[in-house]
């Protein structure tokens, strides 16, 4: 890869990707709302505001692919994921079709499907059953992303990461822990098959517990290879187990699903 866009740079994965990619492209174009002091070599860093269509159109140009993490991360009022996450996804693949960008690695979540109770299996063509707003934004940029492979030929990795850490710390992340390492593999094989479409893969390393299978996505070649069951013992002693009646336990989003819903003032 000659120069590539991570968005949400200055974020948890953003920081984690910058650390284990260094090296893989010519140059990791950093972009964030939040400012960046420091580079290491092979990166440059550009503020952006995803919010704003004419100035991602600006730091998308000169790029041949981009990993986009940037929006809001976390369930929050409609306001607060207006902007990053309609707004945004849409400008970076409305830049991408613009400017000629081929593939994107699209950051998608675990949430878009956390409505579905912890005894199914999942696969890509499970139905979307968002548990939060959250979760719809993320559908949307899915929806974003077929409706440009299917108008414009422009390929997506839609990947609804599980949870992203360097290890997992509740006994829900037995089922959903994706490695830190995993996750850089995914990204660079993402980049590295010949042809992707737009493809849905559940982000999650190669847990015994899990919920989701990616076999419709095997052609990717991607293998996770690290197992949440290294940190099994450590989690169950320290994570108490939620209360049966709990209905965070029924669904696979977990506290997603039964927390409080934000209403705009
Ligand atoms: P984070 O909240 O730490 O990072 C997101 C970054 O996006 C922040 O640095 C923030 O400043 C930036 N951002 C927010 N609004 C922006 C805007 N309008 N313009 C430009 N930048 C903006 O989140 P994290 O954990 O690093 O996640 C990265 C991505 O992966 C997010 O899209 C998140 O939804 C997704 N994801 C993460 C998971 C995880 O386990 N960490 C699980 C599932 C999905
Ligand atoms: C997500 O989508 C969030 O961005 C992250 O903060 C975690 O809460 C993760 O899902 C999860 O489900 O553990």
């Amino acid at each position: 890869m000659k120069r590539v866009l991570l968005t949400g740079a200055a974020g948890t994965l953003g920081k984690a990707m910058r650390k284990a990619l260094a090296g893989w492209a010519d140059e990791l174009v950093l972009s964030d709302i939040v400012p960046i002091e420091t580079l290491n070599k092979g990166e440059s860093f550009t503020a952006c505001d995803l919010g704003d269509l004419s100035s991602v159109i600006e730091l998308v140009r000169g790029c041949d692919g981009i990993i986009h993490l940037g929006g809001q991360s976390i369930e929050g009022t409609f306001d607060s994921i207006v902007n990053g996450n309609l707004k945004g996804t849409y400008h970076i693949y409305e830049a991408a079709r613009q400017l000629g960008v081929k593939r994107i690695f699209f950051a998608s979540s675990n949430h878009v499907v956390g409505f579905h109770s912890r005894e199914e299996r999942l696969d890509a063509n499970s139905p979307m059953r968002p548990d939060s707003l959250y979760g719809v934004s993320k559908g949307f940029g899915e929806l974003m992303a077929q409706y440009y492979f299917d108008k414009f030929g422009i390929e997506s990795a839609l990947v609804r990461i599980g949870s992203c850490l360097p290890k997992p710390i509740d006994r829900r992340m037995l089922s959903t822990w994706l490695s830190e390492g995993d996750m850089a593999d995914l990204i660079k094989k993402v980049y590295a098959v010949n042809r992707l479409g737009c493809t849905v893969i559940y982000g999650a390393s190669n847990n015994p517990w899990s919920w989701w299978d990616n076999r419709l996505s095997n052609f990717v070649g991607w293998q996770p290879k690290d197992s949440s069951e290294t940190f099994e013992d450590e989690v169950l002693k320290n994570d108490a187990p939620l209360d049966d009646e709990n209905p965070a336990l029924l669904f696979q989003g977990g506290f997603f699903a039964t927390a409080g819903h934000f209403e705009d003032e």
